[in-house]
């Protein structure tokens, strides 16, 4: 029987980041969560979220970090619940999280009340929700308990750059059974630089040594294998972030070239909120957020979503799926 084919990329995976203790038990989760979703007619989309963590001491003292929020993953997963996905939430400690996202920045105990008015003398009675300073929680509610009443999300957490990659590769195996009816939107903003662990001191790094200087190695282009070896009829999106406007659409053709996926969403960091593109091979469509759609409460992720969920259907038939 032919091996199968060892992309280097397994190599380095194995050897240069630590295999998180629970992957194979979250594979098999997720395995299990993406079988029975398509057996019952539904298709599957795996979301990546927030920023990786990269530490530069074993012991972990320090460590580099970036900017995102997960507020473009955990936007989108609604969205997506929405149109009739389940979603597989591959997201940073912390970060934001569907339907609680809304309310992350409310002190809890000034949006709640007791229920016979004021204060102390009530204390043993019910306790009920100030509308006003939690303004659409009825709404959320009802989504998200919709949401969980047909278990459509399966929340999976990774911290560390090394979390996510095999966390990862472990996802990408998982929805392989599922063929071109899994969708991947790779929305996390992950580290390009690491520093391995060979080359990683294990204390504390001492302010007394001087000023710090920093070697870091390039993180292994995960993309290629997912697309290649590990999930090879799905449908894949990544995500393109650029602070400069002017290279932004050559570098998400530039990355469609490489790695022969079916979109990049591409995005400038200061705009990402009101503008995006969707680059495939032969189209280029722009998504805008008006002041009358803020107005409206209407967020981009939505007009992501519907763009994407259109495209993986007409993806899903050309594959005779
Ligand atoms: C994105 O571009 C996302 O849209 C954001 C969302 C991270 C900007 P927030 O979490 O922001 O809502 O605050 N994600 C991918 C960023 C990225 O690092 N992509 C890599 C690259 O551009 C390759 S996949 O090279």
């Amino acid at each position: 029987m032919a091996k199968p084919r060892i992309s280097s990329i397994d190599g380095k995976l194995a050897e240069e980041f630590a295999v998180p203790s629970h992957v194979e038990e979250v594979k098999e989760k997720m395995a299990a969560f993406a079988r029975n979703h398509a057996a019952a007619g539904r298709r599957v989309v795996l979301i990546t979220s927030g920023g990786t963590k990269v530490p530069l001491e074993s012991r972990t003292v320090r460590f580099l970090d970036n900017f995102s929020s997960g507020r473009r993953g955990a936007s989108s997963a609604e969205y997506f619940v929405d149109s009739g996905y389940a979603v597989i939430f591959l997201h940073r400690h912390r970060s934001l999280y569907p339907y609680t996202r809304m309310f992350s920045n409310v002190n809890m105990l000034e949006a709640l009340k007791f229920s016979g008015g004021d204060g102390a003398s009530n204390s043993s009675g019910d306790v009920v929700v100030d509308q006003q300073v939690l303004p659409n929680i009825a709404k959320a509610l009802k989504r998200y308990q919709e949401m969980k009443e047909g278990k459509l999300l399966l929340p999976i957490e990774f911290s560390t750059l090394s979390e996510y990659l095999h966390l990862l590769k472990a996802a990408a195996q998982a929805l392989s059974t599922i063929g071109s009816k899994a969708m991947f939107y790779l929305a996390a903003a992950v580290s390009d630089f690491y520093i391995p662990a060979s080359e990683m001191p294990e204390h504390k790094i001492q302010s007394s040594n001087g000023p710090l200087q920093l070697s870091m190695n390039m993180v292994p282009k995960i993309l290629s294998p997912l697309v290649k070896d590990w999930a090879p009829q799905a449908f894949v999106i990544s995500f393109k972030l650029e602070t400069d406007a002017t290279i932004l659409l050559e570098k998400a053709r530039r990355a469609l070239d490489t790695y022969r996926h079916q979109a990049v969403v591409a995005n400038v960091l200061d705009s990402r909120r009101g503008y995006v593109v969707v680059v495939t091979p032969e189209t280029q469509a722009e998504l805008i957020i008006t002041d009358e759609d803020v107005k409206n409460e209407v967020e981009i992720e939505e007009r992501i979503v519907s763009n994407l969920t259109a495209a993986h259907k007409k993806f899903i038939t050309q594959q005779g799926g």
